[in-house]
């Protein structure tokens, strides 16, 4: 029997910064309905799902940023997500600012099975931008300021018939992420974005190049390690500053299968039949056989690049 997960991709349109959680949350359950409907079995919604991407917005004041954080989930606004999903008999995987009980602040997704139980949590690993206004940009990307580094690793869970693993927007831009999923066996790796469609440092860089570079690492992602990759923005214009869409499904072989048209809430779907990743885990890349570890010690040894002496 072939192992097929009918994967919906929620992209998310804009969300402005005074929309209510409960809007936005009605927003997703429309969208989860559409997926239930079309008898997926799990639906991945975008990294910081539930608010508009605040890290744009400097505070002086650390702790006043703490409203855009859920210091429970399910909470009061959400819990009519997984009541519904349970309903449905359908999974999700859901990004947003998670304030734990020792007040620690990370940039989270959680897996959550049909049965609406939470299987997995990932907190983002590479957190982008900086952690101090900077007047030299066209706009701020402060989540260095707002959240520390996930302390989980890249764990990768056996749930709802495959090995399932999680990473955040940045993330995928660095193949350590997908290369550490890999060698756990993963199948189906799913994140959320949110990303400008410009570079705030570098004007003249095009938004077909920067689509160019959110498909390109993806795409890698997903052949390198013989998986199926998900991405799932949330696009448009949020309060003037405008994220690219381009939510995707992508096979073991690299290829976009799935692609969505629009900026706004969209759903996009596609039969990822699990078993298509063991031909390439079973040659090209079959690690045990070929991977050469004794020439990879500087990935785990040391950060920055240094260049041989002139
Ligand atoms: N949310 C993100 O991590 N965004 C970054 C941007 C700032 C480049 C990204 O890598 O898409």
């Amino acid at each position: 029997m072939p192992r097929v997960v009918r994967l919906a991709v929620a992209q998310s349109g804009p969300i402005q910064k005074d929309e209510r959680r409960e809007r936005v949350v009605a927003r997703l359950l429309a969208m989860l309905k559409q997926a239930a409907a079309r008898r997926c079995h799990l639906v991945l919604f975008p990294e910081l799902a539930l608010t508009t991407f605040f890290p744009r917005y400097y505070e002086a004041e650390r702790a006043d940023m703490d409203r855009w954080f859920e210091a429970e989930m399910p909470g009061a606004a959400t819990r009519v997500l997984f009541d519904t999903a349970r309903e449905l008999g359908i999974g999700f995987s859901l990004g947003f600012a998670e304030l734990t009980p020792e007040r620690r602040h990370f940039n989270t997704q959680i897996l959550v099975d049909a049965e609406a139980r939470i299987v997995g949590r990932y907190r983002k690993v590479h957190l982008p931008g900086h952690a101090e206004f900077e007047p030299q940009r066209a706009w701020q990307h402060l989540e260095k300021r707002y959240f520390e580094p996930g302390d989980l690793g890249f764990p990768v869970w056996r749930t709802m018939g495959g090995v399932m693993g999680m990473c955040i927007c940045n993330d995928r831009r660095w193949p350590e992420t997908f290369r550490v999923m890999g060698l756990q066996g993963v199948e189906l790796v799913m994140l959320g974005y949110n990303t400008p469609t410009l570079n705030s440092m570098k004007p003249e860089e095009t938004a077909a190049t920067r689509m160019h570079h959110n498909h390109l690492c993806m795409q890698a992602g997903a052949y390198q390690n013989a998986c199926w990759v998900a991405g799932c923005a949330k696009a448009g214009d949020e309060d003037g500053y405008d994220l690219m869409a381009g939510s995707c499904i992508i096979n073991p072989d690299g290829e976009i299968v799935a692609l969505a048209q629009t900026s706004d809430d969209e759903v996009i779907f596609h039969d990822c039949d699990l078993d298509a990743c063991a031909f390439l885990k079973q040659t090209t890349f079959d690690f045990a056989a070929h991977r050469r570890i004794e020439h990879y010690g500087l990935i785990s040894s040391q950060t920055g690049a240094v260049p041989p002496p002139e």
